[in-house]
């Protein structure tokens, strides 16, 4: 056949194998052997029965990503998988590791399909800005139901193999050597004797779907969208799948198809997928690692607490150290609340809870992290602290043991200048909560070793976190990029606008919250030491926090909060408190547009972006990205603030930023020359050309 398609006939049945790494995606070099070894198979009168399967780790994940936004050469899915639904004997699709989008559409095109019992199957594609484009909207309801299909497709996550048996989705679960288990499936079927229905012609209780519940969820589930298209239309071709005819449901989810494939939200949903595996791709990627058995983390506070689950949940034994046995206790029992309330959420079994608490090792005394292969201190934020800490870990930790600290902008390079192991010395900055935040900003010190280096990495991916390796500076690429964002922040508040009115601004661009609400949620007394201890103010910021205003945690900040409230509701209070510190300075309240709140917050951003770039604290314009997408929220359908400039225009970006640098005279609004360079090339590489 070809090198990604092969079949051989095992007395009759024949098992066509997929063979194209890493992941079987459908590119066009296994669509066309596989349409033809499928149509010669059709018409062997020898086959009694056809197994589609997959070599190496996973069945079909998926149609080629890369080829999305380029002229589609046929055959394309759909055309194979109405072909295969023409062939009279039975087909079965064999499962195993992941069949996503395509592959699980392919599987759909089957009579039957097998699973591995590690098996996951799902229809991913709302994640990438898409919906199912290959009839997978149309035909999974058939399997499983109109409001199960819904939310798998909604959601865009996988199902494990028994569930997807439970719904009807697979037909057979089995352990051991698949293949053999699916060509005795195939054959004992073959021996049955047909008729065998293709999905599209089943209808396993679609016709009961009860519309109005199934509008309910649809409208709930559309509710979370905040902004993206693809979850709306999903749900959209999911309810043609209930009301049209097949061959018109199926006609409606190609149009959406189209319409999405050339959107601006999938291109910058589908720039993030890529950007998150480039960003652990580190040079050198032959670099030996490092082998990590133990962790040790050292604090039990939220951050340390958090850190240490993460570690756990990755199947990692972790000894976690406080200064008293109170606060230990503290720190442990913290811990074990959080893991009942997944419990209690149906999010985690009582079984892995149990398995997870076993993993921690309490402990009071620096020796015991003698064991460890990594140790990440979460101390207090202060110098002096951190370099005591690092002291006592330089006397006991083992020789090769990764020495990291979980600080939010401290230099990490007087740190490891500290001790007599700076080779062994990084950063591991975790958001916070630590266990469930996916971003993992690892900062290479100067004398970071590269094997060190290459450990982390490759263990962030093992606790399931999104890694972005940058350099040491001050709030290395995220913290100093907020601030840059935050800048103008009180200045628009003294100017005339309101902190809901500036909130509103972020919300309607499609980030899950504005500044004012995130700095109530997560305390305004943290920046308010943070800039105590750097001799900043915030006039406005300060004022609240002297009133002991700190947000949420004491009912009220720069909202008011009923008992329990998480949301809040402007406060007269601080609005006259604005007015008031306005009027000290002279300042006439005018009004303020949403667009010129979204100039002076996010085009300094963007800006900070390229001069994080020019610094080399970033490798890659696509990893600072990858950074906001998953740490500050950044609205996943625009990309990340580097790929949204894009969208926004450079140039725009630039005439406005120089606009309000001659206005103002401020440094934030000063243009980097990597930006100007990108509006003039559009590429953020620093020797693009126009
Ligand atoms: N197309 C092209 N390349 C892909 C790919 C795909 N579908 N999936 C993965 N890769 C590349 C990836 O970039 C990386 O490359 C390498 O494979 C290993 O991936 C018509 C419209 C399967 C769970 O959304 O979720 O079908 O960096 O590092 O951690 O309806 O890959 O090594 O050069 O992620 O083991 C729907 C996407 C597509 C699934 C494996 N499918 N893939 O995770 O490996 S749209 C998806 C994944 C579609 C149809 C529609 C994961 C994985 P490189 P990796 P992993």
């Amino acid at each position: 056949m070809s090198n990604s398609v092969s079949v051989v006939n095992d007395n009759g049945v024949a098992i066509v194998t997929i063979d194209n790494p890493p992941v079987n995606a459908l590119s066009f070099h296994v669509r066309e052997p596989l349409m033809q070894a499928l149509v010669d198979l059709r018409d062997d009168a020898s086959v009694t029965a056809i197994v589609i399967a997959c070599a190496g780790r996973t069945f079909v994940a998926g149609a080629d990503i890369t080829e999305f936004g380029k002229p589609v050469q046929q055959p394309d899915l759909r055309a194979i998988v109405a072909m295969l639904e023409t062939i009279a004997k039975p087909t079965v699709a064999a499962i195993h590791g992941t069949a996503l989008g395509g592959g699980l559409e392919l599987a759909l095109g089957c009579h039957f399909r097998v699973a591995d019992i590690d098996a996951k199957l799902g229809l991913p594609e709302v994640k990438l800005g898409l919906l199912p484009g290959g009839g997978g909207t149309v035909r999974l309801p058939r399997l499983v139901g109109a409001v199960k299909a819904l939310k798998m497709i909604v959601s865009g996550s996988p199902v494990g193999a028994d569930e997807a048996h439970e719904a009807g989705l697979v037909d057979a679960v089995f352990e051991g050597d698949l293949v053999t288990h699916a060509t005795n499936f195939a054959g004992e079927i073959a021996r049955k004797g047909g008729p065998f229905t293709p999905v599209r012609d089943r209808n396993d209780g679609l016709g009961e779907t009860d519309l109005a519940a199934f509008d309910a969820e649809a409208a709930e589930l559309a509710k979370k969208a905040r902004g993206l298209e693809a979850p709306v239309a999903c749900a959209q071709a999911v309810r043609n799948a209930v009301t049209l005819p097949f061959d018109e449901a199926l006609a409606a989810e190609r149009a959406l198809f189209v319409k999405l494939v050339a959107s601006d939200q999938s291109r910058a949903q589908r720039h993030l997928f890529f950007a998150e595996r480039e960003a652990a791709k580190l040079p050198g990627k032959d670099t030996p690692k490092r082998r990590i058995t133990r962790v040790g983390v050292i604090g039990a506070g939220t951050m340390g607490g958090g850190i240490a689950m993460a570690f756990a949940n990755g199947g990692f034994p972790v000894t976690l150290l406080e200064t008293s046995v109170e606060a230990l206790q503290r720190g442990l029992g913290m811990i074990e609340k959080n893991y009942a309330v997944s419990v209690s959420r149906g999010s985690l079994a009582e079984d892995a809870k149990r398995q997870r608490l076993a993993q921690f090792k309490g402990s009071t005394d620096y020796a015991d992290l003698a064991e460890c292969d990594l140790i990440i201190e979460a101390v207090f934020e202060d110098m002096a602290v951190k370099k005591e800490v690092f002291g006592k870990l330089d006397a006991i930790a083992k020789p090769g043991a990764i020495l990291a600290t979980n600080t939010s902008y401290l230099d990490i390079n007087e740190i490891a200048g500290s001790i007599s192991r700076p080779q062994d010395v990084l950063g591991l900055h975790f958001f916070s909560p630590a266990n469930v935040m996916k971003l993992l900003e690892i900062v290479r010190a100067d004398k970071t070793a590269p094997d060190a280096l290459a450990t982390v990495v490759d263990l962030a991916r093992r606790i399931g976190k999104v890694a972005v390796v940058v350099g040491v500076c001050h709030g290395f690429v995220g913290n100093r990029m907020l601030a840059a964002r935050g800048s103008e922040s009180e200045a628009l508040l003294l100017e005339g606008a309101t902190p809901s009115q500036i909130d509103k601004a972020f919300t309607d661009f499609g980030w899950p919250m504005g500044p004012f609400q995130m700095g109530d949620l997560a305390g305004l007394d943290i920046g308010w030491r943070n800039r105590k201890a750097r001799g900043l103010t915030a006039v406005i910021a300060d004022t609240l926090c002297e009133q002991g205003r700190f947000g949420q945690k004491t009912g009220r900040g720069f909202y008011l909060y009923e008992a329990g409230a998480r949301a809040g509701v402007p406060d007269p209070e601080v609005e006259a408190l604005i007015r008031e510190k306005a009027a000290e300075r002279g300042i006439v309240p005018r009004a303020i547009s949403a667009d010129e709140i979204i100039e002076r917050t996010l085009y300094p951003l963007v800006n900070e972006g390229a001069k994080i770039l020019e610094e080399k604290i970033a490798a890659r314009a696509s990893d600072i990205d990858v950074v906001w997408a998953n740490g500050y929220g950044f609205p996943i359908g625009k990309g990340g603030p580097m790929f949204w400039a894009g969208l926004e225009g450079a140039s725009r970006i630039v005439e406005r930023l120089d606009h309000w640098h001659q206005r103002t005279g401020k440094q934030v609004f000063e243009v980097a020359p990597l930006l100007r360079q990108m509006a003039e090339t559009g590429s953020w590489e620093s020797d693009a050309t126009a």
